[in-house]
């Protein structure tokens, strides 16, 4: 089969009755899952995987369609799919699905199934991936005309859609007319809580539409209906809502329509006896019919066959992607600042982006329209679609699930920027962002409590210590312009995402040349005159008054070293060894504008914010807070 046509419907039925009784049984042996999204789908995703081309031996080719899977809690129908497609799965890793160091864990994640496109689980995220993937394929497409033509499938829930981000995601794809990207609502207004009327009444329909979106709908359980949704959807020039009337747990006996399908295994009873109703034998597990595999088998071959065609066409395009991939990073003019020079990073760090662009032409962002005080305009570039320089207006949590998009898309280093404070509001995607070691770049100015009058809600506290504790993500605090030079190589060289947390303030230049020892996270900056008794262990804007202690803690007769730390990240990797050469048998002040009680990893005290800043002109909240000479010098020699 290689289309929905009135003469396959029942097979099509068999196709998705299969895919419903194998994520039934794979939940069933896991003990755990959500079987009333994957039966609620079932039909769906035979029609859809009608439409699909992807070529499962060739998982990462640039121009199949994407598919993403926003409800993660669909995972069984996900395996499921990608094991009848022909995906490098098997058998056996449905049956361990959701174990510990299986293939198909509880929800989909990148890199670690073969075909999924983008890590879900945190409903919305992954509408706003899907607008992200259609914005990544419009502007590839610019570049690359002949050679890109794939279509963003999505599908998504009534919990997607109650969810902030899509709202933001939606008005965004609406605005770019990404007629590019379908998105399949599987309206079975059920959530966890019972019928979604207990917590929402508006009309989808309307709301899409006033988003300038077209919308569609079908019953989500006739294949001839949701197949001409589909193909009504690819003639359309705006984003498409197809709005499918489903039941959740479609033919679960006694239970379909109920949100006791939602989050439990049907149980032996009713499984055996819906697996009985549907003329599978009710004693057998993980049986799927020859003809079942062969029809699925026959939609990639046909995918196969697309790819091939593909690649004898587009020689001349493949090579320049190619190209595009691999830009010679040796080559970026970074821009030169001399010692004693006054230049905010935020500032230092828009002119090493916008060297970096010329040379990195797959660099693309923007910012949540703090783009003049983020510094992040590319200024030989023109604003997306024509050009690399987007405008997320202000929407901070679909920037975060756009960029991952991005980074996921296969052709780009993303960038996304605000105010440090503002993080808070795409935290969740900087997450995922994390686990699936997509490489984004965070530029996040306005740092500390050097923000100043715009007082306490603008000057973040307790973001810098968040950021640490995430795992794969590498966070930066440079102290000048150059160790920001230093640190943007470093994060160039990194396979997962970097955070550059930059000055509103000018900082004084304190070296003439990047520290490629930045790549340690924390170097000697300032050797002492002797053995130290004390090191000053800083980041950012408090490395210039740790020079300055360091300075006076000597005339005073006691020896002191001061440490640049711009990645406390980095500096945990070094080995103990390093540590002790970093320190040697010092005392050790950490002085930093945040709330970082991580550093007593390393510091026996620490001067930090204690509570929430204050407005005021930015040196007097240092000198409020602490940051002066005389309360650095106290402190160091009450260590000794
Ligand atoms: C951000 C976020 N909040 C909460 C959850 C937990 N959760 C998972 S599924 C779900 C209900 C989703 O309802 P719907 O999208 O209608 O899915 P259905 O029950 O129809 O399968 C909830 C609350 C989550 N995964 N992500
Ligand atoms: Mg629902």
């Amino acid at each position: 089969m290689i289309s929905i046509t009135q003469d396959n419907v029942e097979l099509a039925q068999q196709m998705a009755d299969t895919l419903r009784i194998l994520c039934a049984d794979m939940i069933e042996n896991a003990n755990s899952g959500h079987p009333g999204v994957a039966m609620g789908l079932a039909d769906i995703a035979v029609v859809l995987s009608t439409h699909l081309m992807l070529d499962p031996t060739k998982v990462d080719w640039i121009n199949r369609d994407r598919l993403v899977f926003s409800g993660g809690h669909a995972s069984s129908l996900v395996y499921a799919l990608l094991y009848l497609w022909g995906f490098d799965i098997s058998l056996q890793d449905l049956k361990s699905f959701r174990q510990l160091g299986s293939k198909t864990p509880g929800h989909p994640e990148i890199g670690h199934t073969p075909g999924v496109e983008i890590t879900t689980g945190p409903l919305g995220q992954g509408v706003a991936n899907a607008v992200g993937l259609a914005m990544a394929s419009k502007y590839a497409k610019n570049i690359f005309p002949d050679a890109i033509s794939h279509y963003v499938y999505c599908l998504c829930g009534d919990g997607d859609l109650q969810e902030g981000i899509s709202y933001e995601a939606c008005s965004l794809a609406g605005h770019h007319t990404l007629n590019n990207l379908i998105l399949i609502y599987d309206c079975n207004q059920i959530s966890i809580e019972g019928n979604t009327n207990i917590a929402m009444s508006e009309d989808i329909s309307l709301r899409f539409k006033a988003q300038n979106w077209d919308v569609l709908e079908c019953d989500g359980h006739n294949f001839l209906d949701i197949n001409q949704a589909i193909e009504n959807a690819k003639k359309l020039n705006k984003p498409v809502l197809i709005i499918a009337h489903t039941r959740i747990g479609k033919k679960a006996v006694e239970l379909e329509g109920s949100e006791k399908t939602h989050g439990a295994p049907l149980g032996e009873k009713i499984l055996k006896a819906t697996k009985s109703a549907l003329g599978f034998n009710p004693e057998a597990m993980f049986v799927i019919p020859d003809s079942i595999k062969q029809a699925f088998k026959s939609l990639s071959i046909r995918g196969l066959e697309a790819r091939k065609k593909w690649e004898s066409t587009h020689t001349q395009s493949i090579r320049e992607i190619e190209e595009f991939c691999k830009p010679d990073l040796s080559t970026i003019d970074y821009p030169v600042f001399k010692k004693g020079e006054k230049i905010a990073t935020r500032t230092s760090n828009g002119q090493i982006l916008n060297a970096a662009s010329k040379v990195i032409n797959g660099l693309i962002g923007g910012s949540a329209d703090l783009a003049p005080s983020n510094n992040t305009i590319l200024k030989d570039s023109k604003d997306f679609p024509n050009g690399k320089n987007l405008h997320f207006g202000i929407r901070e949590h679909t920037m975060g699930a756009i960029s991952n998009a991005f980074a996921s898309y296969g052709l780009f280093l993303p960038f996304c920027a605000t105010f440090f404070v503002f993080s808070d509001y795409l935290s969740p995607s900087i997450r995922i962002a994390s686990l699936m070691q997509a490489k984004v770049f965070y530029i996040f100015t306005h740092d500390s409590i050097g923000v100043g009058e715009d007082g306490a809600t603008h000057q973040p506290i307790e973001q810098l210590s968040h950021f640490r504790a995430m795992p794969n993500l590498t966070v930066f605090r440079p102290a000048d312009a150059n160790e920001n030079i230093a640190c943007f190589k470093m994060a160039l060289s990194l396979q997962a995402p970097s955070m550059f947390i930059l000055s509103r303030q000018n900082l004084e230049v304190l070296s003439d040349t990047p520290n490629e020892n930045i790549c340690f996270g924390a170097y000697i900056l300032k050797e002492a005159s002797a053995d130290p008794k004390i090191t000053l262990l800083a980041s950012g804007s408090e490395v210039s008054l740790a020079l300055k202690s360091a300075q006076i803690l000597e005339n005073d007769g006691i020896s002191t070293q001061v440490v640049s730390a711009p990645s406390f990240d980095l500096l945990l990797k070094q080995s103990r060894e390093y540590h002790h050469y970093l320190f040697k048998e010092s005392k050790i002040l950490a002085i930093e504008a945040a709330r970082s009680f991580e550093w007593y990893k390393f510091a026996d005290d620490i001067i930090m914010m204690d509570s929430f800043g204050a407005s005021g002109k930015g040196n007097e909240l240092f000198s409020h807070f602490g940051f002066t000479l005389e309360n650095v010098c106290t402190r160091a020699k009450a260590l000794l």
